[in-house]
């Protein structure tokens, strides 16, 4: 069982620039695939980032790249039915790293149906098993809501494939900080990970951009 640790900046706690001196300097899309045969080359390494339906996958991946319209953010859940990739450079001084952030269909939308639902998880488990880039997968979850047994089954899923997964708190803004330490203490109770690390995160402020950027960049080391 692998969990991934965020990168939460210098030993001695001080936070003022974590990821301050790493810039995105290209984001875009680059394919969209519902069969192997259909994921890009060249091949690069991987950040994989998935959720249920509406968890503010969309808004975190745009956030996270500045680029408002890069992952289409939809008030309507349930559609992206393909796996997309984008291609992202980051630099640091005069280092540059290039992967995919890969963008997984929503889980959990209630209307989909059962044969849908079996192809789907057929397609991402293929995916999830057979792609040796993977650095790591960001799993989101609401911080409004308790842990859903959907968001447990996909992280018992994705650990025991082997793949270091990365818990993100989305949507931070829209409560307050006990509260959201009150469900991310139930999530670890409900994962028995008493020392899970979770990243909060808000694409409304910004709030765990610069965590998740350093945690990117040192994974492609
Ligand atoms: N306040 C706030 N709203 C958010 C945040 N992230 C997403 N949303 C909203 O939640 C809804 C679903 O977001 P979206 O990114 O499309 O979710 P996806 O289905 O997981 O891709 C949209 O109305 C977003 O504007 C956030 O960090 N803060
Ligand atoms: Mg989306």
């Amino acid at each position: 069982m692998e969990t991934l640790t965020p990168d939460t900046g210098r030993a001695d706690g001080a936070a003022a620039d974590k990821g301050a001196a790493l810039t995105v300097t290209m984001a875009a899309y680059v394919a969209s695939a519902v069969q192997k045969a259909q994921y890009p080359v060249p091949v690069l390494p991987q950040i994989v980032f998935v959720g249920r339906s509406n968890v503010g996958k969309s808004s975190l991946i745009n956030s996270l790249t500045r680029q408002k319209t890069l992952a289409h953010v939809s008030k309507k859940p349930g559609k992206t039915r393909t796996i997309n990739f984008f291609s992202v450079t980051l630099k640091e001084n005069d280092v540059r790293r290039e992967f995919y952030l890969t963008d997984l269909p929503g889980y959990g939308y209630a209307k989909t149906g059962r044969n849908e639902r079996n192809s789907w998880a057929r397609f991402i488990d293929e995916y999830l098993t057979t792609s040796r880039e993977i650095r790591f997968v960001a799993q989101l979850i609401d911080v409004r809501h308790e842990l859903m047994p959907i968001d447990e089954e996909m992280f018992r899923r994705l650990t025991g494939y082997g793949l270091p997964v990365l818990p993100i708190a989305t949507k931070t803004d829209k409560i307050g900080k006990s509260m959201a330490q009150k469900n991310i203490a139930q999530w670890r109770r409900k994962l028995r990970i008493a020392d899970l690390p979770v990243l909060p995160y808000s694409s409304a402020t910004g709030m765990g951009r610069g965590e998740l950027l350093d945690t990117v960049w040192n994974s492609l080391l």
